[in-house]
């Protein structure tokens, strides 16, 4: 697997909210995390899944993958929990170019939010419900706006020139300023388009303009969802009703107790389910019993912890990413040491086969011949767009160097 090809999922909000914990509960898993070097390089950096439908239960075959789990497939993303986040970041309050830098990284966010609000702005303890987590939703959006405003300020001169000189398109001009980010021309042209500034001389761009700009751009390459985390604190979760943006509530504490229990044998659970079980004859000590009525409590307020949900919403909703098997035999469905159904790749909706056969190798895109869909055995070109679920064969006249 080519390791700079996993999504990556940032976690951020201020201080105490629960980000490391919701980072812990979410890489604490029973199914191997693979040899994904970037783990042990940095605390901060993990893996977690998210879930969707195996195929093989369009083909109805059996498999033993340790990251199929009764037809649920577990798929590897990278989480990274950034902290440092305070008002005033993106002018390097905090722990701000560390932040920025981690942030950057990411293609989707979790913003991690109180909603028991039992912490102030600077995450200092406050009784239950005192603290507005309202007011955090809207100081992390604005940190991320003032942040991409402030590159525009910083470039605008140079890209006004570059523009007079007609050595740059305004899109050419502003995506460079934010190929750092992660942006694509593509993106940065549609969100011009959409405002109608891209025929708008620089020159002629009023204050507003640029905040606006800024603004939609972040909103469409950079998607936030909100984890109302400490719900099980919450007295009135009727608050969610207010966030206008994506928000699930949920609680990082239960689901890594759950999790914990999970692997020392004390409860059968699988991420996102909504109960438990105790295996059978299993004693249970009070002190433990009594941690596990607790996880109940939680589990009937809010359904599920909410953590994977979270996470398969940034990834399937938020990103609108797909899943798809590339294997090697696409009558056997395996790669080529006879595995069934071995990997899954994550990629934006209408990817094509020549997008999976780049993610896969660049050399096998180099001599990509055609894909063979393996559901309709059917021959597909190079630029037709692929499904979610989709089992997809790469022919290419070169092999993986
Ligand atoms: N009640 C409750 N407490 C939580 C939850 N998640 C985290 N905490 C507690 O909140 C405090 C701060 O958590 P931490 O993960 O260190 O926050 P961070 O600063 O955002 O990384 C710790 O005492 C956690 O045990 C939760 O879902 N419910
Ligand atoms: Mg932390």
């Amino acid at each position: 697997m080519n390791f700079s090809t996993v999504l990556q999922i940032g976690l951020l909000g201020k201080a105490n909210v629960g980000k490391s914990t919701f980072f812990s509960a979410a890489t604490e898993t029973t199914v191997a995390s693979g040899n994904f070097p970037f783990t042990t390089i940095e605390p901060n950096v993990g893996v977690a899944y998210v879930q969707s439908d195996c195929a093989c239960k369009h083909f109805e075959i059996k498999h033993d993958n340790e990251l199929c789990v009764n037809g649920t497939r577990f798929i590897p993303v990278k989480l990274i929990d950034i902290a440092g986040l305070v008002p005033g970041a993106h002018e390097g309050k905090g722990l701000g170019n560390q932040f920025l830098d981690d942030a950057r990284q990411a293609e989707v966010l979790i913003h991690v939010v109180d909603i028991a609000g039992t912490t102030d702005i600077q995450g200092q303890p406050v009784p239950v419900g005192t603290h507005d987590p309202l007011e955090d939703v809207a100081f992390v959006q604005d940190e991320f706006d003032q942040w991409f405003v402030d590159i525009l300020n910083r470039e605008w001169d140079k890209i006004t020139r570059e523009i007079d000189q007609k050595r740059a398109k305004l899109t050419d001009g502003i995506a460079k300023r934010f190929s750092g980010l992660g942006i694509k021309d593509y993106q940065v042209q549609n969100v011009l388009q959409k405002l109608e500034l891209i025929s708008r001389n620089p020159k002629e761009w009023e204050i507003d303009d640029i905040k606006t700009f800024a603004k939609e751009l972040r909103i469409n390459t950079k998607p936030m969802i909100i984890a109302a985390n400490k719900a099980d604190l919450c007295n009135d979760l009727d608050i969610l009703q207010k966030i206008t943006d994506d928000v699930i509530p949920c609680s990082a504490e239960t689901e890594l107790l759950l999790r914990k229990a999970t692997k020392a044998g004390i409860v059968n659970y699988s991420p996102g389910d909504n109960s438990f079980t105790i295996p059978d004859g299993k004693e249970i000590p009070p002190p433990q019993q009594k941690a596990l009525d607790l996880v109940n409590d939680v589990l009937s307020k809010i359904t599920t912890t909410g953590i994977q949900k979270i996470l398969n919403k940034a990834v399937f909703d938020s990103l609108n990413f797909i899943v798809v098997y590339p294997v090697e035999d696409e009558t056997k469905l395996t790669n080529k040491d006879g595995i069934i159904l071995p990997d899954t790749k994550l990629l934006p909706k209408d990817s094509t086969a020549k997008d999976l056969a780049f993610l896969i190798h660049a050399d096998i895109a180099k001599g990509f011949l055609h894909a063979i869909d393996c559901k309709t055995k059917q021959r597909i070109s190079g630029d037709q767009k692929l499904k979610n679920g989709d089992v997809i064969k790469i022919v290419s006249t070169l092999s993986r160097g």
